[in-house]
């Protein structure tokens, strides 16, 4: 099983989307294994998005992403990388699909309100960064035989 690193960012929990964004994971079958709220420090936010940089946005982006509490999460199940890909829509959220979170949510690719990890290696370098092994719980959720032929 594949898991991936989400987070809602300042702006999703300020906004109350909280529920919404949680909503969508659940209800498609992926597994919620960690989740915490968590004000992200700045040491932290930039290793988080080390790739940016020196890019235009990167400032914004530190300050952005730091600026008060995030839900970091990490979810689990089949091709979860991808399928919350799917779900958050694209970067710039006035180009996102309606029906996306980011669709539905969101208007500035500076205030874009989802993070999802974009490949196996992030989620993995993502989940280290922000959880201890332990805080992630291993459990079998009653309906995984309906969700996976
Ligand atoms: P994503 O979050 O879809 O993986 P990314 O990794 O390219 O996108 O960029 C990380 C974040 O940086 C993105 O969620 C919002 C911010 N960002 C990217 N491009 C931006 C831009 N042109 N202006 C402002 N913020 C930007
Ligand atoms: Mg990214």
């Amino acid at each position: 099983m594949e898991r991936t690193f989400v987070m809602v960012k300042p702006d999703g929990v300020q906004r109350a989307l909280i529920g919404n964004i949680v909503s969508r994971l659940e209800r498609k079958g992926l597994k919620v294994i960690a989740m915490k709220i968590y004000r992200i420090p700045r040491d932290i936010a930039e290793r988080f998005y080390a790739e940016h940089k020196g890019k235009q946005f990167y400032d914004g982006l530190i300050n952005y992403i730091t600026s008060g509490p995030a839900v970091c999460m990490v979810w689990e199940g089949h091709e979860a990388v991808s399928v919350v890909r799917a779900i958050m829509g694209k970067t710039n959220p006035a180009e996102a699909q309606p029906g996306t979170v980011r669709g539905d949510f969101a208007l500035h690719p500076g205030r874009n309100a989802i993070h999802g990890s974009d490949s196996q290696a992030s989620a993995k370098r993502e989940i280290n960064l922000l959880f201890n092994d332990y805080e992630l719980i291993d459990y079998r959720r009653i309906d995984a035989e309906w969700l996976v032929e």
